[in-house]
């Protein structure tokens, strides 16, 4: 090299304006290797923010080792992270922090790449397929770190079934605030039955791509190959991009998604409800959830379940999941010291419906459903204090949306 790259100097050039390595901490990365004296240095770098990155989020890498070492046959862990050897002593994770923190710079790099595609998306337009391919293929690296329960701090916005209703997700956007402002949890059921599922789903996935830590994602029944081919996200990417390719994209991402979220530890989120065949925590945690959503057995349940009025458990007309009771709820809620099952599913005309003495709410997400139902719809904000706060909303005005709003009403209403 005629010219030394030299690391510091360039490393502040990464936060000038107009700098050549601006947004790309990649490149800097690729060509500071590329000198010896550099790259030493800057494994030295690295490790040490590793280690100041560890000394700050110590706890949580400790509870993350202790977790694993009491859940040695947890398949749920199956990942990259949880095959990296990691006990509780300093030096080990000093490493493990370090190897975090290498992954973060590698998605801070591309950043602004996923930032063009949100704001296309932002506006109901779609990205190309090979652009879908990528940002499928970074979710995947995220999703397959998390658990089958998320662990979610207040404060933190529920919301129910979106359906493909693009402009109502931007309407609910505009009552609950944009992410990253406000912490979202959306319990499944993105696609098929609205005119714009791949607008809907891509931008929420973007946006969990972009703030893993602001958006979480959990999988609703509607997230399989077997039922977006019935009900309209498959007919919908063959429309929109001429092959099925982004719908195979998309459904190799749902079986990524996590099963349910936990709220400080009070709250359990899932889609539909409960399942004669869990009655602890621990045993969602142990589900292989990679994969198809199966017919039938726990993972199905948490998909397909609803709450009853009736005692124990019911056969459910849906064909799949259980019906279950107050009973059933209260016991469950009781035996894993919770206080709130968080669930969404079904169609709730006023947006929202407590059950079972407030043991149970269901949150409807989608406003005037398949554009002909007349609900409001509702998102659930719960506050550090644990107070659940309603907030309903309509349909976006006409006004508000692109022609095919307009249009005839599908045939996938169930
Ligand atoms: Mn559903």
């Amino acid at each position: 090299m005629s010219k030394r790259f030299s690391l510091w100097g360039n490393f502040w050039r990464i936060f000038e304006p107009n700098s050549s390595l601006k947004n790309n901490l990649l490149d800097y990365v690729i060509r500071a290797s590329k000198d010896v004296v550099s790259s030493v240095s800057l494994v030295l770098l690295v490790f040490l923010r590793g280690a100041l990155f560890c000394a700050q989020e110590e706890t949580r890498f400790v509870r993350v080792a202790e977790t694993r070492k009491t859940n040695a046959n947890n398949r749920d862990l199956n990942s990259i992270s949880s095959r990296f050897p990691v006990e509780t002593n300093p030096l080990s994770l000093s490493l493990f922090s370090t190897y975090c923190y290498i992954i973060r710079i590698l998605r801070m790099a591309s950043s602004s790449e996923v930032d063009a595609w949100i704001a296309t998306l932002r506006k109901c337009e779609i990205i190309d397929e090979n652009s879908v391919k990528k940002l499928c293929q970074m979710a995947v690296e995220i999703l397959v770190e998390e658990s089958n329960v998320q662990n979610i701090s207040s404060p933190v916005t529920i919301c129910g079934d979106i359906h493909g209703q693009f402009y109502d997700l931007k309407e609910l956007f505009s009552v609950g605030g944009e992410c990253p402002d406000t912490n979202y949890l959306f319990m499944g059921d993105f696609v098929d039955r609205g005119f714009y599922s791949v607008e809907t789903f891509l931008l929420l996935l973007a946006l969990k791509v972009r703030y893993p830590d602001r958006m979480f994602l959990i999988r609703g029944n509607h997230e399989c190959r077997q039922i977006t081919q019935v009900y309209g996200f498959y007919d919908e990417c063959l429309r929109k991009y001429g092959s099925v390719n982004v719908w195979r994209y998309c459904t190799d991402v749902f079986d990524y998604l996590s099963l349910s979220a936990m709220i400080d530890g009070r709250a359990l989120c899932v889609h539909g409800g409960l399942s004669p065949n869990i009655t602890t925590i621990d045993e969602i945690r142990a589900i292989d959830r990679k994969r198809e959503v199966p017919h039938e057995g726990p993972m199905c349940d948490l998909l397909w379940s609803d709450p009853e009025d009736i005692k124990g458990w019911g056969l459910s007309p849906r064909g799949a999941g259980y019906l279950f009771g107050d009973d059933a709820c209260k016991s469950f809620n009781e035996k894993n010291a919770l206080k709130l099952i968080c669930r969404a599913h079904q169609l709730v005309m006023e947006g929202y419906k407590w059950m079972f003495d407030k043991e149970l709410v269901t949150v409807w997400s989608a406003p005037n459903y398949c554009y002909r139902c007349g609900n409001v719809a509702s998102l659930l904000e719960l506050d550090e204090h644990f107070t659940p706060r309603f907030k309903v909303f309509e349909a976006a005005p006409d006004s508000n949306r692109a022609a095919p709003g307009k249009r005839t009403v599908p045939d996938y209403f169930l």
